[in-house]
């Protein structure tokens, strides 16, 4: 048989199963299955305890046998390239927390135990009957949704119950350059990022002349919508060089009493990650408004844009902040 004639069976072949996957327009029993090779993580890029960073194992979590019971609370929403900070309370002193992936991703082909294989194991250095756990998760996360697994181990070696926090993932760009921002409040937290230049980019002014751009504002003007998100990006060989600032502006409290945040800023792969708070009412910032958490530098990429004027006022930035819808999931 020769190559063309081959060739040519293939082409026919090709047709008719795409004829007859038109004919068929009833959708799929089940959702398209991510790949058999999908690890931990491609879930959670990581995860750490304040005084102590989770190691990756292989194999299934252990199994409870007795321990301690927990409280898992965290968001909800995730995103990706973002961080989610997890609180776990426990019954009875723990000095080791267990997490693995699983639940409601239906369709994964070899799950194991329930889940994706392996899991993340944080010894602290101490006991104690609460903790709060941060999770990093991939530019590139393959599903939509996923459930975080949650057991402690207590000094003598017991592993209590796993608890849930179910998770809905929303997708944001990414790029050279992303920072994002979680926070764990209905309060409006905004994020900043000022651009080689002079240019800032935050609610008030989204896109900017580089290409970088806000793509995700969450509960703005105290319009909660449970995202408790942002995400500012350039895209891929836009991202000017020169020297960015990252700064968070607390707006509004809308109620909450305190409002912990935390700042995710890959720089072409070079991720740092930064947390810290808010009290008091917030300051309804616009433009040059919010605290400095971080400066970094990118030494490759297009020269930086002439600055522009940063001339918003405050009553200005404020009165916009009612007409911003926030942002929807994709
Ligand atoms: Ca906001």
């Amino acid at each position: 048989m020769s190559l063309r004639f081959m060739t040519v069976l293939a082409a026919a072949g090709s047709l008719a199963l795409s004829a007859a996957c038109s004919r068929d327009s009833s959708p799929l029993p089940v959702a398209p299955a991510p790949s058999e090779s999908l690890r931990l993580e491609d879930v959670a890029a990581s995860a750490s305890a304040a005084d102590s960073s989770g190691v990756r194992r292989s194999g299934s979590a252990p199994a409870s046998n007795g321990g301690p019971r927990v409280t898992v609370t965290g968001n909800q929403r995730v995103i990706n390239g973002g961080t989610l900070a997890v609180s776990i309370s426990a019954d009875a002193p723990f000095d080791s927390v267990y997490m693995f992936v699983g639940g409601r991703t239906l369709g994964l082909v070899g799950e194991f135990g329930g889940g994706i294989q392996g899991y993340y194991e944080i010894r602290l250095p101490s006991p104690r009957t609460s903790t709060s756990v941060l999770l990093t998760f991939p530019q590139d996360i393959a599903l939509e949704q996923f459930d975080l697994q949650f057991a402690v181990g207590s000094p003598s070696g017991a592993i209590g119950p796993y608890s849930t926090l179910s998770t809905q993932v929303m997708q944001v760009g990414t790029g050279d350059i992303q920072v994002t921002l979680s926070w764990d409040t209905d309060a409006d937290v905004d994020l900043h990022v000022v651009a080689p230049g002079g240019e800032e980019i935050y609610y008030g002014r989204r896109q900017a002349s580089t290409g970088g751009q806000l793509d995700l504002d969450s509960n703005a003007g105290c319009n909660r919508d449970g995202v408790r998100n942002e995400n500012i990006t350039w895209p891929v060989g836009r991202a000017p060089r020169g020297r960015y600032t990252v700064r968070v502006d607390y707006w509004s409290n809308c109620g909450a009493t305190q409002t912990n945040y935390t700042v995710l800023v890959n720089n072409g792969g070079d991720v740092q990650v930064l947390a810290g708070s808010f009290t008091g009412s917030g300051d309804r910032g616009g433009a040059g408004s919010g605290r400095t958490v971080t400066t970094f530098e990118r030494t490759s990429g297009t020269a930086a844009v002439a600055g522009q004027a940063l001339t918003a006022g405050a009553a200005l930035d404020a009165t916009k902040k009612l007409f911003v819808a926030p942002a929807t999931a994709k």
